[in-house]
């Protein structure tokens, strides 16, 4: 049988029909016969999955013949490995990339439902902790309109990052059960499960060639299970596939221990096995050596590798050529144990010698590196690596036994080197040094902005940019412009489409025909006039959802991201503080009144971050009853910031926050969403900072703070924040405001800890930048009161960010790295038939 469908779709038909009358009619039918609900009993989540159902339905065809169209034709593939992808939710987007937003909302309009009520009901794939995993969502949805044959392979975790509560100013987590009403956008394919060996030991033997060979005998043995999810593209017939893994024991029961009686010895080992894929690690930018996590990247990696081998066998594909057909991108070093599982692989399975295999797995491997923090480099003990997989640890030391040996040749009278390079840090206990192992196994390495590729070669991989200058390339962020304008920001989206046409969704560059725009008064006010509606909407929002209510005629003041002490919330906390006192000093000051709005989640065991929040909220609850402020400054810290909130808070920012410590943020991406929707930033010259600031031109960004080399230069000269405190009389009182116990009800121990650390050591230099900062805030404000020149502004921001789009990111790595040419899926048109 050849083809997929019996027929072309038809118009009519329920699974594939897209007008009104047959969208209904679909829905109702899936309500019917998936949902088993008929309307009068319906919850909204019925309505919901019916949607979900009928929507997918619709993409299917696509998918089906994007698959068929790569197993036929064997183009070359680019793989994404990331133990990361953080989706959001997928009914919005679907709409958006399929063109069906409209029809459908009007289809769910005719039946007496509000699509945003059923959008609202989808539980989001919350599969990673920040920048790193929204990063790679944004990566397969420009892969996909691109049209480039593209897998992503990761974790089903069955538990997404924790859902955040506030209690009593503190964050509490608790568990994110987001498949506990099912999840209508993956499909299972047990019929593909693999094996995932771990533990034991190796034996060498002779094989029937008289060739010495090494065998792995596992202590046990872990199944993988697919489970995939269509990744549209924009407009486009490619429906991609999102791949991730979930771990199960190979057999429901070990009949053994079964049979002597051990009932509860079998059971455990069952539960053992699906642990692996219970739950992501809430950490961003802090590596923690737990052997779970560990065991978590073997299994999705193993899984990943031999699932593509068996790829290429069906396509025909020789594995020495196994490097033609897929390029594989290392997202960060959590999956950089694929060097050493290639290699297992081709050597022990399938029969290769070290040459041949070494050779197609560098040319294989290509790596990204998305932090300069030394605490988020991942080393794993010599010890746990060798237990848990004693084969990959042989081969990490032949790797680096026969890499050292190049070094000492190039190097060949620095012997410091060899201990500062080698994959093996033997400086103490001895760790696997997993970003040396990346560098030594990949034929590209790549930071995410300008900036975080120069230090990466002046400081981390200083050493490694000397040994493989070659190797070295910047791919600077970006984010889809679908999500984050066409589906969060309806009204803005119109507008611009009223004025320039909808190319720009394809070809973000097209927003540049909006500066011609700027001097149009009329579209000045237009421009306002959306800003001034989705300030409404999240003021509406916070009312509901929060009790307080926010005036959207203030400036919206917004810093959503992960709660870390260097992104400096607490930075943003004593401006706040400080204009607290100017008030408490001056009750007529004259000021433009400020929404200070934070979202973001801390690492439940980073103690620090989760004193910021407690910060923030207390700072809340003073600034927020006391008469004398009144309406002039509200601060509201927004619980459980996610992808499905920073949709509703991006577009309603006028300032967006990005005061990071120059040479910290790698890259930052929630910088180009918010600007994109047209907020001004207040930054400092930090990760992509540097490049929105140009792209958008400095009269349109509010700089602050020291460069890069100035904070190196200033640790270096030996940096004491009491200086700064005794030199700046605000900044003490600020700091003597909360020791006194002032936000805390007279305890004057609460936020010592973190007082003490801004005094005693400040490695972010939160003091040194004080100044800096509230000077820029007191530009914003003058700039603020100019409403018209400051939506000059926000439209210059918005129409200058195409460079920032995800799609020109994705460009850039198949110009410089993957080289896979773009691939056309055909789809049989929709027929009208007769019956
Ligand atoms: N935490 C960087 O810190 C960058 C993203 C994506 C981060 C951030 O600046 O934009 O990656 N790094 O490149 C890591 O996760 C290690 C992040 O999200």
């Amino acid at each position: 049988m050849t083809g997929i469908l019996p027929n072309k779709p038809r118009i009519e038909d329920d699974r594939t029909g897209i007008d009104i009358d047959t969208l209904k009619r679909a829905f109702l039918d899936n309500l019917f016969y998936i949902q088993a609900k008929f309307p009068k009993v319906s919850t909204k989540n019925d309505y919901y999955m019916a949607l979900a159902y009928t929507v997918r339905d619709r993409l299917l065809n696509r998918w089906l013949h994007t698959n068929q169209t790569y197993l036929e034709r064997a183009p070359r593939i680019v793989a994404y490995l990331s133990a990361e992808f953080l989706m959001g939710p997928h009914l919005g987007n679907n709409l958006i990339d399929l063109g069906l937003y409209e029809p459908v909302k009007q289809a769910i309009a005719e039946l007496g439902l509000d699509l945003n009520e059923l959008l609202e009901q989808e539980e989001e794939p919350g599969l990673g902790n920040g920048g790193l995993g929204r990063l790679a969502a944004c990566y397969i949805d420009s892969l996909a309109t691109l049209e480039i044959p593209s897998v992503a392979y990761g974790i089903r975790y069955e538990y997404g990052i924790f859902d955040q509560e506030i209690k009593d100013g503190w964050q509490v987590e608790v568990t994110d059960r987001w498949l506990r009403y099912g999840n209508p956008w993956e499909v299972v394919r047990p019929e593909s499960e693999l094996m995932v060996k771990f533990g034991g030991h190796t034996e060498t033997f002779i094989d029937e060639y008289g060739v010495y060979r090494v065998q792995w005998v596992p202590y046990k043995v872990v199944k993988g299970v697919p489970y995939d999810t269509p990744i549209l593209g924009f407009k486009t017939n490619t429906a991609n596939t999102l791949r991730l893994w979930k771990a199960e024991a190979p057999e429901s029961f070990d009949f053994a221990v079964f049979n002597q009686g051990d009932y509860f010895g079998a059971v455990h080992q069952k539960s053992e096995s699906e642990n692996i894929t219970k739950v992501l690690y809430p950490n961003d930018e802090t590596y923690q050596g737990k052997q779970l996590r560990l065991e978590q990247q073997y299994f999705f990696v193993s899984c990943s590798l031999q699932d593509m081998i068996r790829l290429a066998k069906m396509q025909g594909v020789a594995l020495e050529r196994f490097h033609e057909h897929f390029a594989i991108q290392l997202n960060d070093t959590h999956p950089t144990i694929a060097i050493a599982e290639l290699m297992r692989l081709l050597l022990d399975e399938h029969g290769f010698d070290w040459d041949r295999a070494w050779d197609i797995t560098t040319k294989t491997f290509a790596y990204t590196n998305h932090t300069l923090l030394p605490e988020a480099l991942e080393r794993w003990s010599v010890a746990m690596l060798g237990g848990l997989l004693p084969r990959h640890l042989e081969l990490i030391y032949e790797i680096n036994s026969r890499f050292l040996d190049e070094v000492r040749i190039k190097f060949f009278e620095d012997p410091d080197r060899i201990a500062r390079m080698s994959i093996i840090d033997e400086s103490g206990e001895r760790y696997v040094r997993m970003a040396h192992l990346a560098c030594v196994g990949s034929y590209a390495i790549n930071g995410v902005a300008e900036l975080h590729s120069r230090l990466l070669k002046q400081t981390v991989l200083h050493d490694f940019y000397e040994m493989y200058p070659e190797k070295f390339v910047n791919v600077t962020n970006g984010v889809t412009p679908r999500r984050f304008i066409a589906l969060s920001n309806p009204r803005l989206t119109s507008l611009i489409t009223s004025k320039i046409g909808d190319g720009w969704l394809k070809n973000l560059g097209e927003l540049r025909k909006l500066e011609s725009l700027v001097d149009d008064a009329g579209f000045r006010n237009d421009f306002y006039q959306v800003k001034q509606a989705v300030k409404q909407d999240l003021a509406d929002y916070v009312r509901a959802n929060h009790g307080v209510e926010i005036n959207p005629e203030s400036i919206y003041d917004i810093q959503a991201k992960r709660i870390h002490e260097y992104k400096r919330q607490h930075l943003n906390a004593l401006y706040i503080i400080t204009l607290y006192n100017r008030l408490k000093a001056n009750p007529s000051l004259d000021i433009a009144p400020r929404t200070f709005l934070f979202g973001g989640k801390a690492a439940p065991g980073y103690y620090m971050a989760k004193l910021i929040v407690k910060l923030i909220n207390s700072i809340a609850d003073v600034t927020n009853s006391d008469p004398d402020v009144g309406d002039r400054i509200k601060v509201v810290f927004l619980t459980d910031y996610n992808v499905k909130f920073a949709q509703r808070v991006y577009p309603a920012a006028n300032l967006s926050e990005q005061i990071s410590t120059a040479g910290k943020e790698a890259s930052g991406t929630g910088n180009m969403k918010f600007s994109m929707n047209g907020a001004l930033t207040i930054g400092t010259l930090d990760g992509a900072n540097v490049e929105i600031r140009e792209a958008v031109g400095a009269e349109n960004f509010f700089l602050f703070g020291m460069t890069a080399e100035e904070v190196l230069a200033k640790k270096a000269e030996g940096y004491n924040p009491w200086d700064y405190y005794h030199g700046n009389d605000e900044l003490k009182g600020v700091l003597d405001r909360i020791a006194s116990g002032f936000f805390s009800h007279g305890d004057t121990e609460l936020f010592k800890p973190l007082l003490d650390s801004l005094l005693y050591q400040d490695i972010f230099m939160v003091l040194a930048d004080y100044q800096s900062y509230v000077e820029c805030q007191e530009r914003v404000d003058g700039a603020f009161r100019d409403r018209d020149n400051w939506t000059r502004m926000s439209i210059l921001n918005a129409a200058r960010m195409g460079h920032f789009s995800s799609d020109r990111s994705i460009r850039d790595y198949l110009s410089q790295i993957w080289k896979a040419p773009a691939v056309k899926i055909d789809v049989p048109e929709y027929s009208q038939s007769n019956g």
